[in-house]
């Protein structure tokens, strides 16, 4: 007779996904092999992990005074690891599937290598990865028949290709960026605890995207507007993104602003006019009602809204932030990015004439530069001021239209940015990497500044049309390198497939993990606050002019003369007479002789000051000299600077080779240009390369110029007008020109005089009286230094 079977209590549940015995007993059926015992465990393994969570041990801190410290979550090991699996499955591994459970780990992390490939000695596929046989011709019933709907290859490749574009940012849509890293000087513990400061020569990774903010993304670099400064640190404690700008000021005060703002400047919505230029009526008649928009003005009407390049700007942070130490004391602090290789700008006249000739200008600069290994820096510098400092200020540090003068609050160097890595591609990189200002680590806070409160919103919720959808933070270049534990789940794209059925927190079937890092984790500076809900901005914020007015006395004669020149060249170029007279009241009150000049440029009279919006007495203040570019000439370097040697058949080939020697031993980037490309014959009878034509690369695309030697050459290249155009954009744009003696008559027909107007000699212009050229050192010293603009005159008399 056979034997009755053992009675296996709650056996039948283990086979089961609904309800289950009353009680605790494991039910015995590992003796069982009609269960398997991996699915035993698994339930045996989830009640006794359960069971270790008679409550939940934090609830206590979320109230009153103890929710200021809030425990860290409590967890418990489950027994057997099967416990936290999906499924018991896990263990039929396959190649697909994987080797196995990963053990407490989200393998998502890491380097970009995991997802970086290269098709060296590949086949062709197809995205399921089929080989393709043939890549040239769509599948046809007969040779001149048509297509065959079945033709499954043809029509992945043109839907693929349909879907490329994703809408670009809505502002700050063009953009380039590079990899880097961060350098930490010092242990900046006294002040903060956000890793990245932690230990002297500490690096973190960093991502560092610049743009300019009105033109969309195929529009041209070197147009007037804010640069976008944006870094995201990869940092041990997760991502940080500091987005930030080249000028340290915004336009406005109040978040409910900013899209009034854009959509002001942007193209106009009727004829979608002027692409990547404020110089139009939507955008003038929205400042000019908007008088906090006045120091910001100055700033965009200045040379630092047409950079040389994004390797010769600062970068600021604008805001106000806080740092907080490991005691949970808190400062404020500016973020300050200041390029070692000086700042400089373009004269407009030359960025107007680079946008036709290399649209890509800045794209092109960054490019070359890294790859070239002259890799671009910048020191980190911070202003780091108290809570009760800050009290005492005459405006309020939560306007993100003031600035802090380093005379008020000096700068101390806390480390420096290098990039020094270009990305493999466009689109996965640079045009992916999301930026959010929400983005802070443990150490770092925000303040109240009504801007940047607004920004902690709108960027990581623009991503989300931008990219996609919410796991945007997956994309490669948005991962941090830390490992990502949480319960979010689902939507679009997700790439992540959570091991387990915990989705939630508290869980007890999840050993309580992932479990809250209580003061470990980020947590929340507690400032008080004990106010009315109020719409409205502080006194101070009135003060809309004498922080403006502080700019503007800050700067060189040519500075001011090229603001003036901006403001007249913006304002022309608008319709509407009484915009142009609004912008100009509001410039009376920043300075009279400014406002009357820009007045005489338009042909207008002087209009009243706009009135005030505040009567309270605002401060006059002392010129700031690290107001003005000339504040920053750079290392007197000549690296990656452009020298464009002239030289046709007959050339002094020795001198040239000469020539290009010295430039290059220190670290510029000569190029032969002549008529065409080809050999040139040397009077020698050898032949030299030419590198550029004089219509591909014209004079404004270079940093400085030389005539070559030979008389032959020389007049070779008279017949050539863009030879005297070449001359004349550089001896506008105040750059240095080397030329032999032989090439005098050249200059003349350019219709430069040798000397300055003032009959003082041109300190840029060298004549050379031999064939060794043995003034090339003044060149080279002069091309190291920032522009020497004596020679320029408004209008310009070349
Ligand atoms: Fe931005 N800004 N912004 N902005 N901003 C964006 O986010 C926004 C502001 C800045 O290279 C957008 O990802 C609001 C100040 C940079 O990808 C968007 C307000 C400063 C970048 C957005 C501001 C900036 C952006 C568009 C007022 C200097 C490019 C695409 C409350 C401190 C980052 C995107 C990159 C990009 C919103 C004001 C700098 C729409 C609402 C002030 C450098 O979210």
């Amino acid at each position: 007779m056979a034997k009755a079977p053992k009675t296996q209590i709650g056996l039948g549940s283990v086979l089961s996904t609904v309800s289950g015995p009353s009680t605790h007993e494991p039910p015995d059926s590992a003796l069982d092999n009609s269960v398997p015992t991996k699915l035993v465990d698994k339930f045996v393994g989830s009640d006794e992990l359960s069971t270790s969570f008679p409550h939940n041990a934090t609830k206590s801190s979320e109230y009153g005074e103890a929710s200021r410290c809030p425990f860290s979550g409590t967890t418990s090991e489950a027994p057997d690891a099967i416990v936290g699996a999906s499924t018991v499955s896990e263990l039929n591994t396959n190649e697909k599937t994987g080797e196995g459970p990963p053990d407490g780990e989200n393998l998502q992390k890491g380097d970009l290598d995991r997802v970086r490939s290269d098709s060296a000695g590949q086949t062709l596929t197809t995205n399921q990865g089929v080989a393709v046989g043939d890549n040239q011709s769509s599948l046809k019933i007969g040779l001149r028949g048509p297509t065959a709907m079945e033709d499954f290859i043809l029509r992945e490749k043109l839907t693929h290709f349909d879907h490329e574009r994703i809408p670009e940012r809505v502002v700050h849509a063009r953009g380039s960026a590079a990899h880097g890293y961060f350098e930490n000087y010092q242990p900046l513990s006294e002040y903060t605890k956000a890793s990245p400061f932690n230990e002297a020569g500490k690096q973190t990774p960093v991502f560092v995207r610049f743009s300019t903010v009105a033109g969309e993304r195929g529009s041209s670099d070197t147009a007037r507007d804010v640069r976008g400064f944006a870094v995201k640190f990869y940092t041990d404690s997760g991502n940080w993104d500091l987005v930030g700008n080249n000028i340290p000021v915004f336009f406005i005060q109040d978040a409910m602003k900013f899209p009034d703002l854009v959509h002001a400047v942007k193209p106009e919505p009727h004829h979608a006019m002027p692409q990547a230029s404020s110089a139009h009526d939507t955008y003038w008649d929205f400042v000019s009602l908007m008088p906090e928009s006045t120091h910001m003005l100055l700033w965009q009407m200045s040379d630092r809204a047409i950079p040389r390049s994004y390797r010769t700007m600062q970068g600021f942070g604008v805001h106000t932030f806080r740092l907080i130490n490991e005691n949970n004391e808190s400062v404020f602090c500016k973020f300050h990015w200041t390029p070692v290789a000086g700042t400089h700008s373009l004269a407009w006249d030359e960025a107007v004439k680079i946008s036709g000739a290399d649209p890509d200008f800045h794209r092109r600069d960054l490019w070359e530069a890294i790859e070239a290994g002259a890799y671009p820096e910048w020191e980190l510098g911070l202003q780091i001021f108290t809570e009760a400092e800050a009290d005492k200020f005459d405006f309020d540090v939560l306007d993100a239209t003031k600035l802090i003068p380093v005379e008020l609050v000096p700068l101390v160097a806390v480390g420096k940015l290098v990039l020094n890595r270009n990305p493999d591609n466009f689109f996965a990189e640079t045009e992916q990497v999301a930026f959010c200002t929400a983005h802070i680590i443990p150490g770092i806070d925000f303040t109240n500044d009504p801007l940047l409160q607004g920004r902690i919103h709108s960027y990581l919720d623009t991503q989300i049309s931008r990219l996609g959808g919410v796991n945007f933070h997956e994309i490669p270049i948005n991962a941090p390198l830390e490992e990502v534990h949480n319960n979010q789940r689902d939507g679009m794209h997700r790439q992540n497939i959570p091991r387990g059925r915990v989705a939630y927190e508290p869980n007890s079937l999840g050993g309580g993990c992932p479990f809250q890092g209580g003061m470990q984790g980020f947590t929340s500076f507690p400032e008080p606050v004990a106010e009315d809900k109020v719409r409205g901005k502080p006194e101070k914020f009135a003060d809309h002019y004498s922080q403006a007015t502080l700019f503007w006395i800050s700067q060189s004669e040519i500075e001011k003369q090229h603001i003036i020149n901006a403001f007249r060249f913006e304002l022309t170029r608008i319709q509407v007479p009484a915009i142009r007279e609004r912008v100009v009241s509001l410039l009376v009150n920043v300075d009279e002789t400014l406002a009357q000049e820009v007045a005489d440029g338009l042909g207008i009279d002087l209009p009243a000051a706009a009135p005030l919006a505040s009567d309270i007495s605002f401060p006059v203040l002392d010129a700031s000299p690290a107001l003005s570019e000339t504040f920053y000439p750079g290392d007197g370097t000549i690296k990656t600077k452009r020298v464009a040697i002239l030289a046709s058949h007959g050339v002094n080939g020795a001198n040239v080779n000469a020539l290009y020697d010295a430039i290059l031993a220190q670290g510029g980037v000569p190029r032969i240009l002549s008529t065409k490309l080809g050999k040139l014959e040397t009077a020698e009878g050898k032949t030299i390369h030419v590198e550029a034509t004089l219509e591909t690369m014209p004079g404004v695309l270079f940093d400085g110029m030389v005539i070559a030697e030979g008389e032959q050459s020389v007049a070779n290249l008279a017949l050539n007008a863009h030879t005297c155009e070449f001359l004349q954009n550089q001896y506008r744009h105040c750059k240095p020109i080397l030329v032999p003696n032989t090439a005098r008559s050249l200059l003349q027909k350019a219709g430069i005089e040798e000397v300055l107007s003032d009959g003082n000699p041109d300190p840029s212009l060298f004549i050379a009286d031999d064939d060794a050229y043995d003034n090339i050192e003044a060149f080279i010293t002069a091309l190291g230094k920032p522009r020497d603009h004596s020679r320029e005159t408004d209008p310009p008399l070349v």
